[in-house]
């Protein structure tokens, strides 16, 4: 991987600009789905009961039809704002540690992202059947996907493939994504105020949302197959790094051997990819990440988009949501938790004072 790749395509991140590229057929195949736009000005269409971007809808369609997942596969799925970035650069030490020196991990000098692709976001993005056998770094193939459980390609539902699952509360996953697109404010992306999001994220109009059916379709999932789907959760990590390192090496296969564990190789992976210690890398301080191919073209420009690298690097903060959140959203999320998640064995951790606490302040 040449590192310029990371710097030299054009943005392309509006619905229009893609909406564009869409030839006849794709676009009547399109107008039969309902539409709207999310908070961040991006179209979205309600596709197999859930809200696709625009930007990637070709894409999904065409990876749900050619993508051939083999049995050694490891697949990261997260809905956005969830600790993606975190779980890439945990899962890809955590699998690939034999495979490059300690002191010369990939992710100094690469965002995460760069390192573990998405499948629909880069590699289908403007190929709809590019060549998958030897697309990644290491062995075995890591890729991670933003799809619903129920929308992944049938074969990494039916092959021995394993999914790595993260989520996080949505009341600091709704904050962490109004305040990433709130930040890219100007470089394509029209945020709107915190009011106009949260209702759209409470109706369930959000990118890859609904946000409950997204976590519920996957915790579902790792119920009935939990050799096949770890489910995480962003706030356990936090509180217990290191069980769950060992936790995810045993289920992806790779367990921390003794000696390991006696020579601290859990505590370093879990130091080098922590939020303190990767935010202030120079490549995700200055860097920033394309997604898609920039080989590939249309309209005259790189169909790809680029964020900034720090973007991914906010706070980390849990409970964060209270610092934004009046008390009626807190009732009204609260009540909406209860709601989707009763009987289902789920629960989040908040981290923050409840709505009682709120109100009574
Ligand atoms: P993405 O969907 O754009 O890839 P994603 O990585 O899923 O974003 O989530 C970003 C959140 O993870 C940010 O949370 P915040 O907005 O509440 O701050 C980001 O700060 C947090 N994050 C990024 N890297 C780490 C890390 N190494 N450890 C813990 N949290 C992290």
């Amino acid at each position: 991987m040449e590192k310029t790749d990371m710097c030299n395509s054009s943005m392309v991140s509006t619905s229009h600009d893609v909406e564009e590229s869409w030839d006849d057929e794709f676009q009547q195949l399109v107008q039969t789905f309902p539409k709207d736009k999310s908070f961040t000005g991006m179209n979205l269409y309600f596709f197999q009961g859930f809200w696709c971007p625009s930007i990637v809808l070709k894409a999904v369609i065409s990876c749900q039809k050619h993508f051939q997942a083999f049995d050694s596969d490891i697949l990261i799925a997260t809905l956005p704002k969830c600790g993606t970035t975190w779980l890439k650069a945990l899962t890809f030490s955590t699998l690939y540690r034999n495979q490059f020196a300690r002191e010369n991990s990939p992710l100094l000098t690469y965002n995460p992202h760069s390192l573990v692709r998405f499948i629909d976001y880069d590699f289908y993005l403007n190929d709809t059947c590019p060549d998958l056998e030897n697309c990644t770094l290491y062995q075995p193939r890591l890729f991670s996907i933003h799809l619903p459980y129920a929308s992944l390609p049938t074969s990494i539902k039916d092959s021995n493939c394993k999914i790595v699952y993260l989520c996080r509360n949505p009341m600091d996953t709704l904050i962490s994504f109004w305040s990433f697109f709130s930040r890219l404010q100007g470089e394509g992306f029209e945020p709107v105020s915190l009011d106009e999001a949260f209702e759209m994220f409470c109706q369930g109009i959000i990118q890859f949302g609904p946000f409950f059916d997204h976590v519920l379709g996957y915790w579902r999932a790792s119920q009935e197959k939990p050799s096949k789907i770890l489910f995480l959760q962003y706030e356990d990590l936090k509180e217990d790094i290191n069980s769950h390192l060992k936790k995810l090496a045993m289920f992806l296969g790779v367990p921390f051997t003794e000696e390991e564990e006696k020579q601290g190789v859990v505590e370093e992976i879990a130091k080098i990819c922590s939020f303190e210690n990767m935010k202030d890398l120079e490549v995700n301080k200055k860097g920033v990440q394309t997604f898609g191919n920039p080989q590939e073209t249309f309209l005259g420009k790189a169909k790809t988009f680029e964020i900034p690298c720090e973007a991914f690097f906010r706070k980390e903060k849990m409970g964060d949501w209270s610092n934004y959140l009046t008390p009626s959203m807190v009732v009204r999320l609260e009540k909406l938790i209860q709601e989707k998640l009763d009987n289902s064995g789920l629960t989040f951790k908040l981290f923050s004072k409840t709505s009682k606490d709120i109100t009574s302040t």
